[in-house]
């Protein structure tokens, strides 16, 4: 997968260099390009926002700019040779923005199997919207929030996007069973969070590891995981909760659900 990043702070992708992502670049199923985009600005400061139409605080980011750095990425800028840019095709676009359709492990696994991203990391009051307008008719353009609260700029949220895609790529994690059993992985275990998980020694600090996790049977280790699963969803996570599948549970998740008097399907208001 090829991965572009335009950013005015191209020093925060620093952790793109270690870990997961680090060893996938080292070995090439990771082609990551970082720019600068103040080197396709013009003028001797190298300006790249400038005050908002129809007034109010903060400052926006140029078109012009954007347009000729995203043009450059693309290949399609001027004077670049047809059919030049890796892949021959052209990449899809993900604009963060706190406006933009939530990020999920669904849109993570759908990204995972393109090609080429352009992520371009908006700063100040966001980019301006006629840049979306023009590159929405010539690449798959989306505009994602990773939550909801309000960062600074796009770049803490490619971060996050890059790793969610990163470690679902073919040959990224070590154990390929990981990426698929997680929290939020499609599959029977949706709308449930994983439980506690232990290692050595037994007892820490006086604090021993569930007598059941040490009994080698298997049946009761999973019906555990599944009890305790369902307790942090109820606790954590009960909008989770709510939407479990009653066809999915069986007799024992509902007398747990009842102990903890918890109504599946039912949006929690007494929980
Ligand atoms: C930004 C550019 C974001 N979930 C999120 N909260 N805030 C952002 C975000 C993204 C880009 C810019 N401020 C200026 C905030 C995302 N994604």
């Amino acid at each position: 997968m090829r991965l572009d990043i335009v950013s005015i702070f191209p020093e925060y992708f620093a952790p793109l260099d270690v870990s997961l992502i680090g060893k996938a670049r080292e070995r090439g199923t990771l082609d990551v390009r970082v720019h600068q985009l103040r080197d396709w600005a013009h003028d001797v400061h190298r300006t790249v926002d400038d005050t908002p139409y129809g007034g109010g605080p903060g400052m926006v980011m140029k078109p012009e700019v954007w347009g000729e750095a995203i043009d450059t990425v693309c290949g399609t800028a001027v004077g670049a040779v047809a059919g030049t840019a890796a892949g021959g095709g052209s990449p899809r676009m993900i604009v963060p923005t706190p406006s933009g359709r939530p990020f999920s492990q669904e849109l993570a696994q759908e990204l995972a199997e393109e090609p080429w991203l352009l992520f371009a990391c908006g700063r100040y009051e966001g980019i301006d919207s006629r840049v979306m307008e023009e590159y929405s008719s010539r690449l798959r353009v989306d505009e994602v929030s990773i939550g909801d609260y309000v960062l600074a700029g796009g770049e803490v949220a490619v971060l996050v996007m890059v790793e969610a895609i990163g470690r679902l790529l073919p040959g990224v994690l070590g154990n390929a069973q990981s990426a698929v059993d997680d929290s939020f992985a499609p599959g029977s275990m949706r709308n449930l969070v994983e439980g506690p998980v232990y290692t050595k020694p037994p007892v820490w600090r006086g604090h021993e590891v569930p007598a059941v996790l040490l009994s080698g049977h298997h049946g009761n280790v999973a019906r555990w995981r599944r009890d305790e699963a369902i307790r942090r969803t109820v606790r954590n996570r009960p909008e989770l909760a709510a939407e479990l599948d009653p066809e999915t549970l069986d007799k024992r998740d509902r007398k747990l659900l009842e102990e903890l008097s918890f109504r599946v399907g039912q949006k929690d208001v007494a929980n």
